[in-house]
């Protein structure tokens, strides 16, 4: 890739259906190869689900990936690999063999109808917080200007996110 990689996105991946590590894994080549070099991942979790529509439990990683796509490029790539791994989109919040979210791209605040950035569930996550600050606890949010370690001291969520694989970095 001749292109400069200069923007830095943060996504959280994971699923609740199929061979969810093998899953995991998958999700992760492909965005290497077609969003950019990796730098950063978490640990791998396995979270109890959050909101009303699914059952069994998630495995969720976040990553760090630094990429020249746009964010609409970004989107669009995302929901291919989606596809690509027998995503259906059912309910809102109900199971899926893979759902691959942004959290933040750079410091930038998107605020359209399909593309929201920082993602607005971030704050009330722990199966999201407790990766994100992992990996990145000094971040500040763009818009909360509160680090990600404060937004996790702060969020009410209980719902259980134990370690399955820690991160071999
Ligand atoms: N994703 C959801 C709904 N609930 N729960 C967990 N633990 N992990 C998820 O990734 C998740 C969820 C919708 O995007
Ligand atoms: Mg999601
Ligand atoms: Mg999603």
């Amino acid at each position: 890739m001749g292109l400069i990689q200069k923007n830095t996105v943060v996504l959280i991946i994971g699923g609740n259906l199929g061979d969810r590590a093998l899953l995991i894994a998958e999700t992760t080549k492909k965005l290497i190869d077609r969003v950019g070099p990796l730098d950063k991942s978490s640990s791998i979790y396995e979270t109890a689900a959050w909101g009303g529509n699914s059952e069994g439990a998630y495995l969720n990683q976040v990553l760090v990936l630094n990429t020249s796509l746009s964010p609409n490029q970004l989107l669009k790539t995302i929901q291919n690999i989606e596809n690509e791994l027998g995503r259906i989109r059912e309910e809102k919040w109900g199971n899926r063999t893979m759902d691959i979210d942004i959290l933040y791209y750079n410091d930038l605040v998107i605020s359209e109808d399909h593309l929201k950035i920082p993602h607005p569930y971030l704050p009330e996550r722990q199966f999201v917080l407790i990766p994100l600050t992992e990996i990145l606890p000094d971040q500040q949010h763009p818009t909360l200007k509160l680090t990600n370690r404060e937004i996790l001291a702060r969020c009410q969520d209980e719902s259980s996110v134990d370690i399955y694989q820690k991160s071999p970095f």
